[in-house]
């Protein structure tokens, strides 16, 4: 077990339906520590930076367009294993495989707009985190007395 960042993402249709609190609420239950947080309308071209990976599929197109198409809440979350914490609590990308429990399986209507985003690999966070944060938005704090970590 190893303390990691991860980076996540809240998509347009998180703050558009108003769910925003629900899932952070789902994020510091499981024990994630927020150490930097901004609300933000992607460029296009870091849209596409992100979603690098995508650039030849056939979605890419309407991906992009979506999550710049409103703002975003763009996170950098901390806290044991954190990478794969998050993603669990997101579910499986695909609407049709995303559990009832998770974030996309509990909100996602369409794959498409699938309400949030995580790092999948520690690289991925790695390069996440540099894309949308500068190392002087990341404040590291202790805990205090949060004994029910
Ligand atoms: P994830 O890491 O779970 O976000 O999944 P991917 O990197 O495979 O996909 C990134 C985004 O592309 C998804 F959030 C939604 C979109 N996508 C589609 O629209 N259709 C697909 O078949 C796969 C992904």
């Amino acid at each position: 077990m190893a303390i990691q960042r991860t980076f996540t993402m809240l998509k347009p249709g998180a703050l558009q339906r108003r769910i925003v609190g629900e899932i952070l609420g789902r994020i510091e239950r499981k024990g994630l520590k927020i150490i930097a947080m901004k609300l933000m309308q992607i460029p296009r071209d870091l849209a596409e930076t992100h979603y690098a990976e995508h650039r030849e599929k056939p979605f890419f197109g309407e991906l992009t367009g979506y999550i710049t198409s409103a703002p975003v809440i763009a996170m950098v979350l901390e806290g044991e294993e954190a990478i794969s914490r998050v993603r669990l609590l997101c579910g499986a990308t695909k609407v049709d495989q995303a559990q009832p429990g998770t974030i996309r399986g509990d909100y996602a209507t369409q794959t498409q707009l699938n309400i949030i985003h995580a790092s999948d690999a520690p690289e991925s966070a790695e390069r996440e985190i540099g894309l949308f944060f500068g190392d002087e938005e990341i404040i590291a704090y202790e805990d205090g007395n949060a004994e029910w970590f």
